[in-house]
């Protein structure tokens, strides 16, 4: 067991935070002690500002309008769920419109790559009659458009994605969505003044916003982006904040919709591509973004979201591009004490200091080389002498895992029935079951501690796990998702399954654990459920599996909780949200839940005692399930 002041942090990240420091930058690192320091002496656990009787702050009964402690907690935490389903339907939505553009031909960056995707969605979406490939990209645009607006009726892609048995539980509970966009307005409607006072109902309300979260914002952006961008194969790039190169010109990718920076993306290579530009342009990925642009791309991944300061106080960043979520604003005052130069480019996501340029999709190449010829002007302007990248190699990381080429690689093992061969694997036990971990890294303790220790100790005890988002990061720097044969601290019945996959395809190794993709691509993990659940003639809460967010920040991590446990999922958090006042609202959480849908939050800090708990989760599912 490794404590916490034993876990050997990534040194790059270490030494930049020191390097941050003295030069007077504060990270968020720095930020998260000042203001936890506060929170502590001052716990706004049961605080409401939804009227002007108040605000009632760190209720102890009631407050003024006799709402109970349980109940304000309860609405606080479905306004944080709504924010949360909000960020991505509005991901949805904004490529919902590209896609349209793109079927209208007005977008003419883009084009659609994967048209076989495109007809599966296209039919399993229930539209027909299109004959070209622009008319049905046209038709699913609409369609997804109108799963996000509509008033009444079931969106067509929780229709499509979601099983059976699930939606008639759904259905039973009372939870079954309409459009993503009203059920949002309602959830903001129940918790105006006045409003819904039973806790339940305010809960159930919050799983609501999780289905919401799904099928009017995961889905849609996963699949869309598949079509637009291709579906990720396996890749082999580079992480950590060491793949910036000081002899070349610096841009950072960040944000979650690859859109803008598949267009810098290309205006970068063009511009490499003349033998007399020098020195060349370096295009790194940052936060989803980064993901989305290394599983599709093959970009170098420079960082995740604690990482964003450090990444510009190497110096040697001529150009930080952002589109929407994650971004912490104080990049901008990092950035002052350089040349660097941050760039917004979404009306719904400026930061002041930030030059912003407003994308257009009709525009984007244009866009592209417009930012590229401002790196590489903005290049003149670096101080050499303020240049620092620690000396240490990058990582090696494998991704591209998407369901498609999870599929293709187990086909080449068991051909004809690919799902089999990874049913007939956990069925003997040579995988005792099956971990997603996924979401955010945290500053709360040493860096990633919480995250690669638990992966450790799963992979070490034969469970595959699956990965999302900014826990990748820092599994990549403990060499987690590098693929090695003699793979290290897997436990060995996993170690062969996975040998054998790599071999059949013909791959010296499969990493540890294997990425998925950015957060968006957690609806991926649901596709590779389902069908096993399918496979194996059970339901998806029977399953030898769970999910976990060790390090989870993001509003957007709440409703993905309430989607994985309203799926049946066993999910674990490792940070109380803001409920802890609330007994009773805990209790719903972790305990009730599991009578309703068949999973339940976990929240535990400790990684070595959540792996023991996944574990025991996961051998009671055996048990129960007979294998
Ligand atoms: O959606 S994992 S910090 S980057 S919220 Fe953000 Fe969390 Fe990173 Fe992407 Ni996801």
């Amino acid at each position: 067991m490794i404590t916490k002041e034993k876990f050997v942090v990534d040194p790059v990240t270490d030494e930049m935070r020191k390097r941050a420091r003295k030069l007077g930058i504060r990270t968020v690192w720095e930020r998260f002690k000042e203001n936890h320091a506060r929170s502590k002496d001052a716990p706004f656990q049961a605080t409401c500002m939804t009227c002007q009787q108040g605000p009632c702050v760190d209720v102890k009964r009631t407050g003024v309008c006799g709402m109970s402690k349980d109940i304000i907690i309860a609405k606080n935490l479905v306004s944080e769920t709504a924010i949360g389903a909000s960020a991505h339907v509005g991901h949805g939505k904004r490529i919902g419109n590209i896609l349209r553009g793109v079927g209208e031909g007005s977008f003419t960056a883009y084009s659609i790559k994967e048209p076989e995707k495109l007809d599966m969605a296209y039919k399993g979406l229930g539209l027909s009659g299109a004959e070209t490939d622009r008319e049905k990209a046209v038709e699913v645009a609409d369609a997804v458009l109108d799963d996000l607006s509509k008033l009444t009726g079931v969106p067509r892609m929780l229709v499509y994605r979601a099983l059976a048995e699930r939606k008639k539980l759904w259905e039973e509970k009372g939870i079954l969505i309409s459009g993503g966009c009203p059920e949002i307005m309602e959830a903001m409607n129940r918790i105006a003044m006045g409003m819904d006072a039973d806790m339940e109902n305010l809960l159930m309300g919050a799983c609501r916003l999780g289905l919401v979260d799904s099928y009017c914002g995961m889905y849609p952006a996963t699949t869309i982006q598949d079509i637009l961008f291709s579906v990720p194969k396996l890749v082999q790039i580079k992480t950590n904040l060491t793949v910036i190169n000081p002899e070349e010109i610096n841009v950072i990718v960040h944000g979650h919709i690859p859109v803008l920076a598949d267009a810098v993306v290309g205006a970068a290579e063009e511009y490499n591509a003349d033998p007399a530009n020098s020195p060349k342009v370096n295009v790194l990925g940052m936060c989803c973004t980064g993901m989305e642009v290394l599983m599709r791309k093959g970009v170098d991944y420079a960082g995740d979201i604690l990482q964003q300061e450090l990444a510009i106080a190497t110096g040697a960043i001529e150009l930080v591009v952002v589109d929407i979520q994650c971004t912490q604003p104080a990049i901008v005052d990092a950035a002052n004490h350089f040349h660097t130069e941050v760039v917004t480019t979404d009306p719904m996501s400026k930061i002041e200091g930030a030059t912003h340029i407003e994308f257009d999709a009709e525009r984007a190449d244009e866009i592209g080389r417009e930012l590229i010829t401002m790196a590489v002007d903005n290049y003149i302007n670096r101080d050499q002498t303020k240049v620092y990248v620690p000396n240490y190699e990058p990582h090696d990381m494998m991704g591209g895992f998407s369901t498609e080429q999870i599929i293709e690689a187990l086909d080449k093992v068991k051909p004809g029935d690919p799902v089999g061969a990874l049913v007939d694997n956990i069925k003997n036990g040579n995988i005792r079951g099956v971990a997603a971990v996924i979401g955010c890294v945290t500053p709360r303790d040493e860096y990633g501690y919480r995250t690669v220790e638990l992966l450790r100790e799963l992979i070490k005890n034969d469970i595959m796990v699956i990965l999302t988002g900014c826990v990748a990061t820092v599994a990549s720097y403990h060499d987690l998702l590098k693929p090695d044969p003699s793979y290290p601290g897997v436990g060995e019945s996993l170690a062969d399954v996975m040998d054998a996959i790599a071999t059949a395809n013909g791959l010296e190794a499969l990493p540890p654990c294997l990425f998925m993709g950015a957060c968006v691509d957690n609806s991926r993990i649901e596709e590779v459920l389902n069908a096993v659940a399918n496979h194996l003639n059970v339901r998806i809460d029977q399953l030898p599996v769970a999910a976990s967010a060790p390090e989870y920040i993001a509003e957007k991590a709440i409703p993905i909780g309430f989607w994985a446990v309203s799926l049946g999922i066993f999910t674990h958090i490792g940070d109380q949200p803001n409920v802890a006042a609330s007994k009773r609202v805990v209790k719903w959480l972790t305990d009730d839940m599991e009578e309703i849908f068949g999973g339940k939050f976990y929240v535990e800090a400790d990684p070595y005692k959540t792996a023991k708990k996944i574990i025991e989760v996961i051998d009671e599912k055996r048990r129960a399930l007979g294998i």
